[in-house]
């Protein structure tokens, strides 16, 4: 066993003897591992957490600890529910060792987390899921840290698209004039859409910002959804974006970072059965912008994760873990292929979140 990492997981108030750790997930940002124990304690999640990402790391812990509180306070089973934060020994919600940061919270046994929807029913589960963590925080009325700014802010993140494509850093803007002209080409729609957000006709919720089908755990028995993890980013945003980032994932019967762009598009029988779980727990509390908007808060977060693919790309592959030279070019095309699909489905999604 890695000795650094288990002198790191014991300065954690576990309970227990540690057998082994071991990595876990496809995140794209922390450093994932189950630390199993022997006999009958738990076993946990030990995360390295990206501080270049998230720069206020202890912030991020207070605020995943207060939103679990509260989610606990509310749920039948407050330890399968909602992660559960294991302070260090010191009571600090996290562990620093030079300039990196560990945290801890319990591995949830009995579960899955797929990282694609092969059917309508894991959708609706998903839609379910999603719905269902809003509808518990819906309440939530302490302030959160802003852990990453202006996440799903598209007016911040053409900002830092225009200083990206002005420094051009290792030189790769000359040869991708093609694809900067479908980022440049709907900026005005989706700062158009953003505004509304801005002036208030969108209102503001606490919501989770990163629901992809991996960030939702699954129980293992029936293949009900049990609760959404991965909680890092969890802040004051529109409902909407978690609704457009969960369609982003779920819908698409590609992979997002496919080679073949023939295998990419949106399923609209996916739309159908994530938007009906979601708008289960959802319709009754949503007002009519957002209902009138959410089937372009797909087209609004897949065009954002296409910006943020290619942005990361010109500017050196800095944001995103990698696993080969052009992995982030790749993962441009093929989002924009799904994008290029939702659009021309776009009147069907509409009459689907219509007729539901
Ligand atoms: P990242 O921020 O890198 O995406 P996640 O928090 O999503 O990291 O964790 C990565 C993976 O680890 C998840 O997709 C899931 O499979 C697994 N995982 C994370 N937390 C738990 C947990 N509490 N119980 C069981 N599995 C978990
Ligand atoms: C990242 O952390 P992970 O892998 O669940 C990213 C999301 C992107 C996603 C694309 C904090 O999610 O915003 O949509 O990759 N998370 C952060 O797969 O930037
Ligand atoms: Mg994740």
């Amino acid at each position: 066993m890695d000795t650094k990492l288990l002198t790191i997981a014991n300065q954690f108030a576990l309970e227990g003897t540690i057998a082994e750790i071991k990595p876990l997930g496809e995140g794209f940002i922390n450093d994932t591992f189950v630390v199993k124990t022997v006999d009958d304690a738990p076993n946990y999640i030990l995360q390295r957490k990206n501080h270049v990402i998230f720069p206020d790391v202890p912030g991020m812990m207070e605020n995943i600890k207060a939103v679990t509180e509260h989610i606990k306070a509310k749920v039948a089973d407050p330890l399968r529910e909602t992660l559960t934060v294991i302070p260090a020994k010191d009571g600090k919600l996290y562990v620093q060792e030079g300039e990196n940061y560990w945290a801890v919270c319990l591995f949830i046994p009995g579960t899955t987390s797929p990282v694609r929807a092969d059917t309508p029913e894991l959708a609706y589960q998903g839609g379910l899921g999603t719905g269902r963590f809003q509808a518990l925080l819906a309440d939530f009325n302490k302030p959160l840290n802003e852990t990453i700014k202006g996440f799903h802010n598209i007016r911040w993140r053409f900002q830092q698209w225009d200083e990206t494509i002005a420094a051009d850093p290792v030189g790769r803007v000359a040869q991708l004039q093609e694809e900067i002209s479908w980022i440049e080409s709907r900026r005005k729609e989706m700062l158009d859409f953003w505004s509304l957000v801005e002036d208030g006709t969108i209102p503001m919720h606490v919501t989770h910002n990163d629901t992809k089908i991996s960030n939702i755990l699954f129980n293992e028995s029936d293949g009900s959804m049990l609760c959404m993890i991965d909680l890092d980013t969890v802040m004051s945003s529109t409902s909407l974006n978690d609704f457009g980032d969960a369609i982003r994932s779920y819908t698409n019967t590609g992979a997002e970072d496919d080679r073949n762009l023939d295998n990419v598009g949106m399923n609209l029988e996916m739309f159908k059965a994530y938007a009906e779980g979601y708008l289960h727990e959802q319709k009754a509390s949503m007002v009519q912008s957002e209902l009138d908007w959410l089937a372009f808060s797909a087209r609004y977060i897949t065009f954002e994760q296409v910006l943020r693919f290619l942005m990361d790309y010109i500017d050196g592959d800095k944001y995103y873990k990698t696993a080969y030279p052009e992995h982030n070019l790749v993962r441009t095309h093929a989002q924009y292929k799904l994008l290029q699909s939702m659009e021309q489905q776009y009147d069907e999604m509409c009459r689907i979140i219509q007729a539901i």
